[in-house]
């Protein structure tokens, strides 16, 4: 029978929090930006399961740092004053989470290791029953439920608003959706040398950004779950004008025709 370490019930914690911080990142749904984040995080979750049945040495250090590999990928995406823009939004509970499982997944994983080749493994006792193993599956159990509440209050604080800023001026406006993790379309046409309001439609359950960079500089608007978001701008020269999303950068991008 598989013992419950305090090392292991760490690397199980570490998938539980890796896992959430995914399905909050897709809005909790099953699309094709949670699909993506699969394969990594199925080889953390598959080695932590191997290890609760069977345990050499070896394998802690192996689930550990392959627990930690999809946690710290995402977080190099958001690393550097990027988290920031995150900052107040639902995302940012979600990077909370890929935080702590970074830490849970390392110290199990290098501590189980060195206590299996020392042999100087935890007894039963030092499993769930004790103090050290109750208060981590509390603090596992708070993150999550704090990650989700902020989640539900974010959404509802969003959801309902809409409006905005109106323009006075003659100018073009120009039509953005997303929806599932995407611009649409992804080819904008944006008039030069003149007011243009992009209206955004965020029909996703999480946060975006419209962002884009124009001469060197970057200009970011926080598009909110829920509602319409307008975006007033104005191109003094043809060319064109990459845009993207922050947190879902990689895969969440377009491109403004500016002729
Ligand atoms: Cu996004």
């Amino acid at each position: 029978m598989a013992r419950w370490t305090f090392d292991k019930m760490l690397l199980v914690a570490a998938n539980a929090l890796a896992l959430f911080a995914e399905f909050e990142h897709s809005g909790f749904a099953v699309n094709a930006d949670f699909l993506q984040t699969v394969p990594i995080l199925a080889g953390g979750l598959l080695l932590t399961i191997v290890l609760i049945f069977y345990e050499p040495a070896w394998l802690y250090l192996v689930a550990g740092i392959g627990s930690a590999v999809l946690p710290l990928l995402v977080l190099s995406v958001f690393a550097g004053p990027q988290i920031l823009t995150l900052s107040g939004s639902a995302e940012y509970s979600g990077a909370l989470a890929l935080a702590l499982a970074v830490v849970f997944a390392l110290v199990g994983g290098i501590g189980g290791f060195l206590r299996a080749r020392r042999g100087a493994s935890w007894s039963p006792a030092q499993g769930f029953g004790a103090p050290t193993g109750v208060a981590l599956v509390l603090l596992t159990v708070l993150a999550l439920g704090m990650g989700l509440a902020s989640a539900l209050a974010h959404d509802n604080a969003t959801s309902g608003g809409g409006g905005g800023v109106g323009v006075d001026v003659p100018h073009a406006t120009v039509a953005l959706t997303t929806k599932d993790i995407q611009f649409s379309p992804q080819s904008l046409d944006v008039p030069v040398g003149q007011l243009v309001e992009i209206d955004i439609d965020n029909q996703d359950n999480v946060d975006h950004t419209f962002t884009y960079a124009v001469n060197g500089t970057t200009y970011g608007h926080a598009v909110p779950a829920g509602v319409i978001t307008k975006v007033i701008l104005k191109f003094d020269q043809p060319g064109d004008v990459p845009f993207w999303c922050v947190p879902h950068s990689p895969s969440m991008k377009g491109v403004m025709h500016v002729a």
